[in-house]
């Protein structure tokens, strides 16, 4: 039950495009008795506003075009919020009034006012909610200018901006919360008096406030002020959301956009929705759309790499993947795979990305053992090691063989290893051998499971490298669980791709 606090401030989101048009009514949230139809009506004699200040003189009914204009505005605004519009030819059923009248103001088109009346209990409780509101098109300074408002016209746009006040918008510019002066114009939101074209469509932030104010669902229901969660619709930019108790929906629409929770990845559990992702856990069910990537106490989920690892073939993702167990015996992270599939699609040879793997060994010396004044010999034991699971390194005629091939020039670090790799592969099935391939395999496997199924990272580079070595070292040519263990979700987290 609503509380008098209620009436007489907005409930802000904290998002600017939101806010700047939250008026504090006329709240048809706090409705009571509840309901999620809205009546209105053109009577021009009953249920009209005796307290009207904005207009003198008679009222005129609206003209056929208006109504018509009116019926197709209302039917934008039930989709946005979730309410239901219904005309009563009896003014004082209505709850939304519309007539033609002379508006006070000279330099006024429209003007919308509103009243509201309660009743409360000695616990400041809602007991009851009325609240009517009242649109006026101006007929003396405008004439018959907006009296014929089709779609395309300035005079369809007014109405629509006079309805945006009659379920609770604000001017953007006018309260505590503002938009910054360049966002203040009609392609963000029609409650702005900075004409950008002509709009037929309420704009992206008059869409934003009306789902925050009603959660799509309308009066009550699940979502909206009025309600447990909240509906929140982000910005184009890049956002960062904040997850919050409730059981909310988070879009974040265009931009790359991060939702924070609070705890560790394996307290959430994620499940693919058809247009987007449920996150359950501390903070709720939240239904994500339009967000990226989602950042946890300790690891980070990359929601884009699985499109990205879809878009080469199987084949190329291995072998990507498996540069990583060769050079550091480690798994890799889901942004550092995705950064690779991006090069590799601009058309950088795996050879090429082998021999930056190299150098990044190097860069990140402390976490790899690789240094800059390491000797042939012990890279190649390295690699040995790494992928044919020699766990004393390479025997001495093949240490000769690629050792020559690095002092000469005829082998780069990064084609030896692809060389390696590939003979490695050849291993499959063989009786006494195959074992090499198997292992390897697996790795790929776990590889896949960690930085593209789950999309994982962990928080650092170095943590992402020290466990990511911690979970291959698990891999056995028979079994990966202990590795699918280490990594410490449930077999079904591993479901993005
Ligand atoms: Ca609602
Ligand atoms: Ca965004
Ligand atoms: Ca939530």
């Amino acid at each position: 039950m609503p509380k008098v606090d209620n009436l007489n401030a907005s409930i802000l989101s904290t998002w600017n495009h939101i806010d700047a048009l939250l008026d504090n009514g006329p709240g048809w949230n706090w409705l009571t008795p509840a309901r999620n139809t809205l009546y209105y009506s053109y009577s021009t004699s009953s249920g009209t506003d005796p307290k009207s200040t904005g207009i003198v003189g008679g009222l005129t009914a609206f003209t056929t075009a208006q109504r018509a204009a009116v019926v197709e505005i209302f039917k934008q605004l039930s989709q946005i919020t979730g309410i239901s519009f219904v005309e009563v030819a009896d003014g004082n059923q209505a709850d939304i009034h519309f007539a033609n009248a002379n508006i006070a103001n000279v330099n006024f088109a429209g003007y919308t006012s509103w009243t509201y009346n309660y009743l409360n209990d000695s616990q400041q409780r809602i007991t009851s909610y009325v609240a009517e509101a009242y649109v006026y098109i101006d007929n003396v300074e405008f004439g018959t200018r907006y009296l014929s408002p089709t779609a395309g016209t300035y005079g369809y746009e007014l109405l629509m901006h006079e309805l945006g006040h009659a379920m609770g918008l604000k001017h953007p510019f006018s309260g505590s919360v503002v938009l910054p002066g360049q966002d203040d114009h009609t392609d963000n939101t029609l409650m702005s008096y900075t004409q950008r074209g002509v709009h037929t469509t309420y704009g992206p932030d008059d869409i934003a406030a009306l789902t925050w104010l009603y959660g799509g669902d309308g009066i009550g229901g699940k979502l909206g002020i009025d309600s447990a969660g909240r509906y929140l619709i982000a910005t184009p930019k890049d956002d960062s959301i904040v997850a919050a108790a409730g059981d909310d929906v988070l879009d974040g629409q265009a931009g790359n956009d991060i939702v924070q929770f609070g705890g560790t990845r394996s307290s959430y559990k994620l499940s693919l929705l058809s247009d987007g992702l449920q996150v359950s856990g501390n903070e709720g069910v939240d239904r994500l759309l339009n967000v990226e990537r989602l950042k946890f106490s300790d690891m980070s989920v990359n929601l884009t790499v699985q499109s990205a690892a879809k878009s080469i073939s199987t084949l190329d993702l291995y072998r990507l993947e498996e540069l990583y167990v060769a050079f550091f015996n480690r798994v890799p992270d889901a942004d550092g795979l995705a950064y690779w599939i991006s090069r590799f699609k601009d058309g950088m040879p795996i050879k090429q990305i082998a021999e930056s793997f190299y150098n990044a060994g190097i860069a990140f010396s402390e976490q790899t053992g690789y240094r800059a004044d390491m000797t042939n010999e012990a890279f190649i034991n390295l690699v040995y090691k790494n992928v044919l699971g020699r766990t004393d390194g390479a025997d001495s005629e093949g240490l000769a063989y690629w050792a020559k091939g690095l002092s000469s020039g005829a082998e780069t670090h990064g084609s030896l290893v692809t060389n390696i790799l590939a003979s490695a592969h050849t291993f499959k099935g063989h009786a006494e051998f195959g074992w090499v391939a198997d292992l390897l395999d697996n790795k790929i496997q776990v590889a896949n499971q960690f930085a593209v199924k789950a999309g994982l990272n962990y928080n650092s580079d170095a943590t992402s490298i020290l466990l990511g070595m911690q979970i291959a070292a698990q891999v056995t040519p028979t079994s990966i669980d202990n590795a699918i263990k280490l990594i410490g979700l449930a077999p079904d987290q591993f479901n993005l791709a």
